[in-house]
């Protein structure tokens, strides 16, 4: 891929996404209709799609052409599709709205919602499972990447500590809830772009450090953007705990600790380099 990565660049990818992503799931007419509906509703909303595009722009780093890459990209959208429906019901954010439309169980209700996050994060896997473009040993791979982002030290443990909302939440503390509600998935989904391309373990481990720093600045960015617009009142964020001037300060860091990591490439992630600027211009972005 040309490292002269563009925004242009960046839209076509996440138009790749989309596409697929409407291919992989079954069809709103057919049974069960509501289920269907739902995940499609949740799932195709527009979103930045960050996390398949750092899948996509991790294995063409190591020559693999987009269309392999593009099921596992989207399993990991899946996943955090899922993640959305469920942090939005009453009993967790109880959030009104999602991706510029109604929550999910606003539009098709509590049970319907919580059944299409199931499902979604089930076809997830069932979509990198069935992928006939990789070797089983290299799904087996991503399916250990991808599973182990969402449970106990990925974004259920995440949810579970965010719900909590203690007051005098240490920064320690914070990091470690942001790295598993948040990073993790971004982790997650470069691993297996890295994974697509045959990486061994040094170069695995340091894209995870890429993504993990990615993931950090995205979270730091976010909290500020909640800061600005009041939405932070009463929870500890990296905003409320360092005051916006810190958060960006994070955020900063955290950009330039994802750029550090790349260097075990010697060159060759340039592409990853340029589009962390690209990126973080996107993470400010509401679509
Ligand atoms: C079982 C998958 C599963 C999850 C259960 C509910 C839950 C645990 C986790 C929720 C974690 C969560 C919602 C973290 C927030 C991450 C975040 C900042 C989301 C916003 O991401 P964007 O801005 O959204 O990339 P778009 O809409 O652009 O995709």
């Amino acid at each position: 891929m040309d490292v002269q990565l563009s925004q242009a660049r960046l839209d076509a990818l996440r138009n790749a996404v989309d596409r697929r992503l409407a291919e992989l799931l079954p069809d709103a007419g057919e049974a069960p209709h509501r289920l269907h509906a739902a995940m499609r509703y949740a799932l195709l909303a527009p979103g930045k799609r960050l996390r398949p595009i750092l899948t996509l722009l991790t294995a063409a780093s190591f020559g693999v052409d987009e269309d392999k890459a593009l099921d596992p990209a989207c399993a990991v959208e899946m996943v955090h599709a899922a993640s959305l429906i469920l942090d939005d019901l009453p009993c967790m954010d109880d959030a009104e709205t999602r991706r510029g439309q109604p929550a999910t169980h606003r539009r098709h209700g509590q049970d319907i919602a919580i059944l299409a996050a199931v499902a979604l994060l089930n076809h997830a896997f069932a979509v990198i499972g069935r992928s006939p473009d990789f070797e089983p040993s290299v799904s087996v791979k991503m399916v250990q990447a991808l599973s182990s982002a969402v449970g106990l030290d990925g974004l259920v443990a995440g949810q579970e500590s965010d719900l909590r909302r203690e007051s005098g939440v240490s920064f320690d503390a914070l990091v470690l809830t942001n790295r598993r509600k948040t990073a993790v998935l971004f982790e997650a989904a470069v691993e297996m772009g890295a994974h697509a391309g045959g990486a061994g373990p040094v170069q695995v481990k340091a894209l995870r450090r890429f993504a993990l720093e990615l993931g950090m600045a995205f979270q730091a960015i976010d909290d500020l953007d909640d800061h600005q617009s009041g939405e932070d009142e009463g929870q500890p964020t990296l905003a409320t705990l360092l005051g916006a001037e810190g958060a960006r300060t994070e955020a900063l860091e955290r950009l330039d600790g994802a750029r550090e990591a790349l260097r075990v490439g010697s060159g060759t992630w340039r592409t990853l380099d340029a589009s962390i600027e690209l990126l973080a211009e996107r993470m400010m972005v509401r679509p």
